[in-house]
């Protein structure tokens, strides 16, 4: 190959190597593309589930939220005297005993806007810790358990209640729900939260080291 043969190869292999070059580029530059429209996709549907479940066949995924919350209040559930708000369904349907000390669950409430949503709390503590006095927010009923059979106590809205004994109490600060809770009680209420929104519940009865607690005596209902 003589000097000019050899320079014309090699422009022209610099020529094909400079387009490859570019394509490589122009290549990586549709991936970042394609990588920033998939990115500015999943902020729009709130994460990359959001994208998977929309190219996903739609399902007849039945709702399984209910309009009842279970729960119960165990004491000493944290061991050390840790009394603490528990979900029914969290539980896998065992029923608890009382000063069964467990690990700390999550005990956020999901529930919906709009529709009435009945709470039913089980009250495993015996403890009496203050006495109540105030009006019923909304109408509410506790059952007690009597040697002639379980007693049901109901109180209408705001309807005074005096010097009432109790353990606990379930409390939503930003709404003004504040529902005593007598000690071996069932209490039960209904609720219609009016606007979605996260809502702290809690209870305000000094009950020992899980009062501030989230996963013990507070928690959030997540209204949607
Ligand atoms: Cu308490």
């Amino acid at each position: 190959m003589n000097n000019r043969a050899f320079l014309g190869v090699a422009v022209l292999t610099l020529v094909v190597a400079s387009a490859s070059l570019a394509q490589t580029f122009l290549l990586t530059q549709t991936v970042n593309d394609q990588n920033r429209h998939i990115d500015q996709l999943a902020s729009q549907f709130g994460g990359l589930a959001g994208i998977v479940s929309s190219l996903m066949p739609t399902q007849n995924t039945p709702t399984t939220q209910s309009n009842v919350v279970q729960m119960y209040v165990i004491p000493d559930f944290g061991g050390g005297g840790y009394d603490a708000f528990i979900l029914a369904d969290s539980l896998g349907g065992k029923v608890p005993n009382a000063s069964s000390p467990g690990t700390v669950l999550n005990n956020n409430i999901t529930v919906t806007h709009g529709v009435p949503i009945k709470f039913v709390i089980s009250n495993l503590d015996d403890a009496v810790l203050q006495n109540f006095t105030g009006k019923a927010p909304v109408p509410f009923t506790y059952y007690n358990n009597t040697d002639s059979g379980q007693m049901a106590v109901q109180y209408n809205q705001g309807e005074t209640v005096p010097e009432l004994a109790i353990s606990h109490t379930l409390t939503i600060p930003d709404l003004q729900v504040n529902i005593p809770i007598p000690p071996s009680t069932m209490v039960v209420f209904t609720y219609t939260f009016s606007s979605p929104g996260v809502y702290l519940y809690l209870c305000t009865t000094p009950c020992g080291p899980g009062m501030g607690l989230n996963g013990y005596m507070q928690g959030y209902i997540i209204v949607t």
